[in-house]
This record gives C-alpha cells, structure tokens and sequence, in this order.
C-alpha cells in the first residue's frame, strides 16, 4: 500500500513514522522548505506543553525518550497576581507534570525519524493544490511553480487548521463543517535569560498571569529564555498604539513582568509583531470512502486553553494506528471505524478546550483562579478515586475525551448535591434545636 500525506508538520511527520513502521510506502509532501535546513535564530523559540496522550504516541515509535530528555518539566502551576505576589500550586504527584518542549526541535526530531525509514520520500516545497481523490490523486506545486501530480491508496490530511485538502474534501463530499473564531488573538513575547545565564523565574513551573479578559503564560526554554503568550481581545490590541499605552497597560495588568521582558523589548517586540487570531474547527466525517483521511489540526482545531491540540493531535496517529492493528488492511472499514470513534472525543476536547477559555476569562483575578483549584484539590484528597479534577483527567491519562465529560458532570453532581445536603442540614438543625427549645417540646416527653 502506498500512502500521501499533506503537511510535515507535528502530526504529519508523526502519522508518517506510523505508516512506515506498518510497511507502507509513503510520500510526505510540505509546503515550506525542510526546517532543519533554516539557522536558529536565537531567542526565537516557541514552545508547547506536552503531556501524557502525545508522550504515549511518541512512544509508540520509539521516540518519548528523546523528546522528553530535551524538555522541561513543569511539575506546577505558578500564578502572579497583580501586585506580583506569586503562588505555585503542583499538578498531582511528583510524576504528574507536563513538559515544555521547543515546537521546532520536536518537528525537526519527528521529520529526521520518519526519513529514517527507507519507505519514506519528504518533499518539501511541495504545497498541495488540488485532488481527485476517487483516483487517489493529489497534485501539488512545487517551488518552481509546476504541477506535481502524485498516486497513492491514501490521502492523509495533516495540514493543520487551514487545510486545503479539508476545503477540497468540503466541496467534493457531503461534509460537515463548522468554525468559531473568538474574541480573543494572541501574541508571543520572551523572557531573555538572566546576564549571568541564569532562568529569570523558576523553570520547572508552567507560569500564569490570570486578569480575566486578559491572560499571559510563560513556559520554559532550554536555553534558559520564556516564551510568553498574551491572550487578550483584538480590540485590547488595537488600542495600544504607542510605546507609552503599552507601558501603562503592563504596569497595570503586569508589573512584574517588564523588567523580566526588558522595557525596550517589550516595546520593539509587542509593535513589531501582530496578534494572531484564534480558531476552533469542528468536521465530520475525517474520512472519504478508502481514499482520504484528516488528522490533527486539519480534523479540529481547538483554542489553546487546554494545551490540548498537539497531544490530541498526536493521539489521533495513536488511535488510528490501534484500529490498523484490528482491521488489517481493510482501509475502508478503517477509516470508517476511526471517523465513528474519534469523532466523539474530537468534539469533546474542543468543547473542553473553549470551556477552559470561558471559565478563565470570568475568573476576574488570580484568587478565584487558585481558589478553584484548591477546591478541585481538597475534593480529590477526600474522595481521591472518585473526584478527579478535570486537568488531571485530560492531561495526565488517557481517559477518552468524551468519557471525562461524562465523568465531570457525574462529578459534579455529586459535589453539588453534597454541598446541598450541608447547606440544608446546617439549616434546618439549628432551626430544628431553636424551635424545639421555643416550644419548650422536650416537656411532651
Ligand atoms: P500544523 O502544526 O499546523 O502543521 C501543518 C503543516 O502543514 C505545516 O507544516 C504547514 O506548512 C503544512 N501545510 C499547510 N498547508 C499545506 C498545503 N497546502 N500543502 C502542503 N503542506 C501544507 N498544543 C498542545 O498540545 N500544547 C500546547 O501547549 C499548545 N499551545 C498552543 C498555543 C498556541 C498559541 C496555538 C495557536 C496552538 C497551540 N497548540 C498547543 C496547538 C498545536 O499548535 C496544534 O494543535 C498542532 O500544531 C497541530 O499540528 P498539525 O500537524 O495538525 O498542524
Ligand atoms: C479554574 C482555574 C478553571 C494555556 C483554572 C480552569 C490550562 C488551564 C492557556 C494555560 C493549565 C498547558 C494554558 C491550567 C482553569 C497550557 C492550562 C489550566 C493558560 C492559558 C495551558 C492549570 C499551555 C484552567 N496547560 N494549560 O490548571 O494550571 O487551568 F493559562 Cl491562558
């Protein structure tokens, strides 16, 4: 069997170690030049957080151990309040933490493993353009601007949010789509290493500036730098024209961070980029009869609040590659089976995802933030088998998606009727003692 897939980017290159490993023959085509070719520019990092369901599909073609010995652990949140004052609080046990991992040494590290089989061809500057997927066809265009036209059993799609072979699919077949853009863009800014070449926070932390409509993380670099994301509404950006709104703004809502930033690269940094926006994608099916398949962002986009897409991403691969291991080599009925039995999952990881953003914005400030967590905390040492708070179940296992929505809710029930039965009870006692002391009721006795 011989296999396309679109796009070299985290999941592509991953799917492609997969399909080799399965003795297919495989062709990746990527649409801007190999990665591993650019210089590194320092200071330029950007990272992701890893957790458990990518590290298990990383493992699953050998490659946890490499990727996780190049990223940090981040075994806590740590929460800055507005007057600067920092609070951490861990994610679980000593060995439930999610990693910080270089986007770009990750994909480099997946492109060089799938090009290490000898069934597999990397093609870049090879951008796709058009398919007729009945033929198993997909054309693409190369740097010179002529027509490569390819054959294969399968088309997988792994061009992430905006995909072309998605919006091939959309017109071609009875499809499903939706797409929610929100309020809010983003923006990355760094934390330069120290003078000493010392981290300027802790490293072993993931750091989070909560102000309700506005938020800021920070995750760790190797090279003793942060990446900072800004999350805040388009609109707020548009409003900072100058260097001294800029100011204003930061001192109010981030003190503590300038002089980590520096003033003057604060300045440079947040004028010479722009924000980006933020999507979140629904389809169905990801499949077409036995010729093509979506995966990955190309499948569903999700807004980055859960730290999810990657590893869902990445979970995808894992997933479709235990139902080859079922179906042998019935494409069909295996593409059909991944469409029926991610789809679920898929969907809920989004919902999860924009729920987290929606609860985040209405914290006002970092108190409720940490006072949420403590509760999800205190219920989880009471009852530690059944009350799992809802990071630990998406992060650190491998729970289906759309089981821990159900179990949440569960959860939650529980809770909220057990807060019932206390608030009533701490009710109706002492009315009960008061009253039978008014009417003076032990005298019927
Ligand atoms: P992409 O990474 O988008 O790769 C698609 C590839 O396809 C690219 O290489 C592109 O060049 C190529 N391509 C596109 N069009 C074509 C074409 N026509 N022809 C050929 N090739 C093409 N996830 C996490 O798990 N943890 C996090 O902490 C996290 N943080 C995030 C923070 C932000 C601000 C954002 C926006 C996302 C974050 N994510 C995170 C999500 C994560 O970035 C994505 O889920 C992940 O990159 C998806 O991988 P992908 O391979 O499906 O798509
Ligand atoms: C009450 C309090 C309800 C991504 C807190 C919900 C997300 C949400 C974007 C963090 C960690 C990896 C992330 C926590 C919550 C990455 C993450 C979290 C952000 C933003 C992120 C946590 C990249 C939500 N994980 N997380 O519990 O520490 O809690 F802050 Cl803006």
């Amino acid at each position: 069997m011989h296999a396309i897939i679109v796009g070299g980017g985290l999941v592509g290159s991953l799917e492609a170690c997969f399909l080799a490993k399965r003795g297919l023959k495989v062709d990746l085509f990527e649409a801007r030049q190999d990665i591993r070719l650019l210089e590194h520019v320092k200071g330029r990092s950007i990272n992701l957080a890893l957790s458990v369901r990518g590290r298990e599909a990383l493992g699953a073609v050998d490659l946890e151990h490499e990727v996780v010995s190049g990223g940090i652990r981040m075994n806590a949140r740590k929460i800055h309040d507005i007057n600067g004052k920092l609070s951490a609080q861990a994610y679980g046990t000593k060995d439930q933490y999610i990693l910080s991992i270089d986007r770009r040494k990750l994909n480099e590290t997946l492109l060089s493993a799938a090009e290490s089989n000898s069934n597999v061809t990397l093609h870049f500057k090879h951008k796709f353009i058009k398919a007729d997927l009945d033929e198993g066809k997909a054309v693409f265009l190369n740097s010179d601007g002529q027509e490569v036209e390819a054959h294969a059993d399968l088309i997988v799609g792994c061009d992430g949010a905006y995909s072309a072979l998605r919006r091939h699919i959309m017109r071609t077949t009875r499809f499903d789509y939706s797409q929610e853009y929100i309020p809010h863009g983003y923006m990355e800014l760094s934390i330069p290493p120290s003078k000493d070449d010392k981290f300027q926070m802790d490293h072993n932390f993931l750091h989070i500036w909560p102000r309700g409509e506005f938020m800021m993380i920070a995750l760790p670099n190797q090279d003793k730098s942060f990446t900072l994301t800004l999350f805040m509404p388009f609109n707020i950006f548009e409003s900072i024209k100058t260097n001294e709104d800029l100011l204003i703004f930061f001192n109010k809502y981030f003190k503590d961070s300038i002089d980590l930033i520096g003033m003057k690269e604060l300045c440079d940094c947040f004028f010479s980029s722009k924000a980006l926006p933020l999507v979140s994608i629904k389809c169905w099916p990801y499949h077409v009869g036995k010729n093509a398949l979506l995966l990955g962002d190309a499948a569903h986009a999700m807004v980055p609040f859960y730290g999810q897409g990657m590893n869902c991403g990445l979970e995808d691969c894992l997933v479709l590659d235990e139902i080859f291991e079922e179906f042998g080599n019935d494409l069909e009925s295996i593409l059909n089976t991944y469409s029926i039995s991610r789809n679920p999952d898929a969907k809920a990881i989004c919902d999860l995802a924009m729920y987290n953003y929606v609860e985040m914005r209405d914290l006002v400030n970092s108190r409720g933030f940490l006072f949420r967590k403590k509760v999800d905390n205190i219920l989880h040492m009471i009852m530690p088998n059944s009350f799992i708070p809802l990071y630990t179940m998406v992060s650190f296992t491998r729970l289906r998606y759309h089981q821990i929505i159900k179990k949440w809710k569960f959860q939650k029930k529980i809770v909220d009727s057990a807060l019932y039965v206390l608030l009533l009870s701490s009710f109706i006692i002492p009315t009960v003692f008061i009253a039978s002391n008014k009417l003076k009721l032990w005298n019927l006795w």
